[in-house]
């Protein structure tokens, strides 16, 4: 430190080409700057109570805000939190430390020792969970002092902020996550923030970057707060993020669609082949289950449904569906059968009863075929062509509908979801300041 301001001494003289200047700089080196500076901050030392803010009595400090973000570590939805890591800035005037500096001299770069000499504001971030300051190599903080008495105090923090998150639209979520500033101690009377830069006051590193998110942008907001031990002021800086969906579309969406589509094989197969079909409902049906609950053991426990539910949970009952189908074909054919064996006996007692009369009837032919089977009986023929239905429908036709219907609703339904949801979730906050991408 002392060397760098001998080195700005000297060197400025040569920069501004003044003879003057440069004699006086010389003349001056008996008593060395660096003596000069501590007998400065040994004055304002003098008779300087930390104790008392500046301006004790009269109107309030302003300690203007700025923030440069430097990472975002982690947004975790379990926890409903993130991790940011910032230079956090305050300014403020204090009138205690005014000094005279010798020529050139401007400004005091101050060693963070000094910061225990003087008032600081009792800073305190309100959704905080845990923080933590950087000390490698040195504490990460500088403290300047100008001239009239401006302090600009600037630190390195890492700070663990809660983060309610709306989980509605998830995964088409966006979340907006907050760093809120508050005086600990100081109402509005003695201490007021304000974001010292405007929309400039908070910056955020363009390698800013999550796994699952993307930092779309930030804005930030001033309030007053409204508490029972008195008012105080507040700053809000809010950080919109958007969720990247390509993780849930590879590891979620596809597979569970086409699990929806490996039940509909079961529509191709033969009905007698009961072993195949059972087999791959009741796989695909635990299958879907299983990926369900791998995807909520990620996330919190919450009671609404979210859209990747309402997606899951259509796949479920489609793959249910298929199962239930091929459970009313297998029983439509039991059905059948039954009337077939109630046929057949009706027929040999027919046929009995006919022998016994004398009446010559055709010779019997095998049932499988009944359109050429004629008993003679018109009665009986009727029933025979009736019999292969139940309530006018074939399992066949069961199966030859579900070929078309089970698809065209999956797709439809897809239609629909991808629509809304993707309509839905692209609202973007009001006043939010995009993050530029170079
Ligand atoms: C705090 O603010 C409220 C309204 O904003 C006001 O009614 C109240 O008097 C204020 N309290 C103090 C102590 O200034
Ligand atoms: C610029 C300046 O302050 N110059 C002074 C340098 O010192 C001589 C005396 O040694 C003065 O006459 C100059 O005014």
């Amino acid at each position: 430190m002392l060397l760098l301001f001998g080195v700005t001494f000297c060197l400025l003289p040569h920069l501004l080409n003044c003879d003057g200047n440069k004699h006086n700089s010389t003349e001056e080196k008996a008593v060395p700057l660096g003596e000069k500076i501590s007998d400065i901050l040994n004055s304002i030392r003098k008779g300087y109570d930390k104790r008392v803010r500046p301006n004790y009595g009269s109107e309030p400090v302003v300690v203007g805000v700025t923030m440069y973000i430097l990472s975002i570590s982690s947004l975790s939805e379990v926890e409903m939190d993130f991790t940011v890591d910032f230079y956090f800035r305050q300014t403020w005037v204090d009138p205690r430390l005014r000094f005279q500096g010798p020529p050139g001299v401007k400004t005091l770069s101050v060693g963070t020792e000094f910061l225990k000499t003087i008032w600081v504001p009792d800073t305190f971030f309100v959704n905080e969970k845990k923080s933590y300051f950087h000390t490698a190599t040195t504490s990460n903080e500088f403290l300047r002092i100008s001239e009239e008495g401006d302090v600009l105090r600037s630190l390195r923090l890492t700070v663990t902020a809660t983060c309610p998150m709306n989980l509605q639209y998830f995964p088409m979520d966006r979340q907006l996550c907050t760093v809120e500033i508050e005086s600990f101690g100081y109402t509005m009377s003695d201490l007021r923030y304000r974001w010292a830069k405007g929309l400039q006051s908070v910056g955020i590193s363009s390698d800013v970057s999550l796994p699952q998110f993307k930092v779309t942008g930030h804005r930030q907001q001033a309030v007053e707060i409204s508490l029972s031990s008195g008012n105080y002021s507040r700053l809000a800086c809010e950080i919109q993020f958007e969720r990247s969906m390509g993780y849930y579309l590879i590891q979620i969406y596809i597979p569970s669609s086409l699990i929806v589509v490996i039940s509909w094989i079961s529509f191709w197969l033969n009905r007698n082949a009961t072993p195949a079909r059972v087999a791959l409902g009741v796989t695909t049906v635990l299958t879907m289950t299983t990926l369900m609950s791998s995807v909520n053991a990620a996330l919190p426990k919450i009671s609404y449904v979210k859209s990747l539910d309402v997606f899951l949970g259509t796949c479920f009952l489609m793959v249910f569906a298929a199962l239930l189908e091929y459970a009313t074909v297998g029983y439509m054919a039991k059905r059948i059968q039954m009337r077939k064996n109630k046929f057949d006996a009706l027929r040999k007692m027919a046929e009995e009863r006919a022998k016994a009369a004398g009446i010559m009837v055709p010779e019997k032919k095998p049932f499988g075929c009944p359109k050429d089977v004629e008993s003679g009986n018109p009665e009986l023929d009727k029933l025979a062509k009736k019999i292969e239905n139940l309530y006018g429908i074939a399992p066949s036709d069961i199966d030859r509908y579900s070929r078309v219907v089970f698809p065209v609703c999956f797709i439809c339904f897809n239609l629909m979801y991808w629509i809304i949801y993707l309509h839905i979730s692209d609202v973007v906050e009001d006043d939010l300041v995009f993050l530029e991408q170079n």
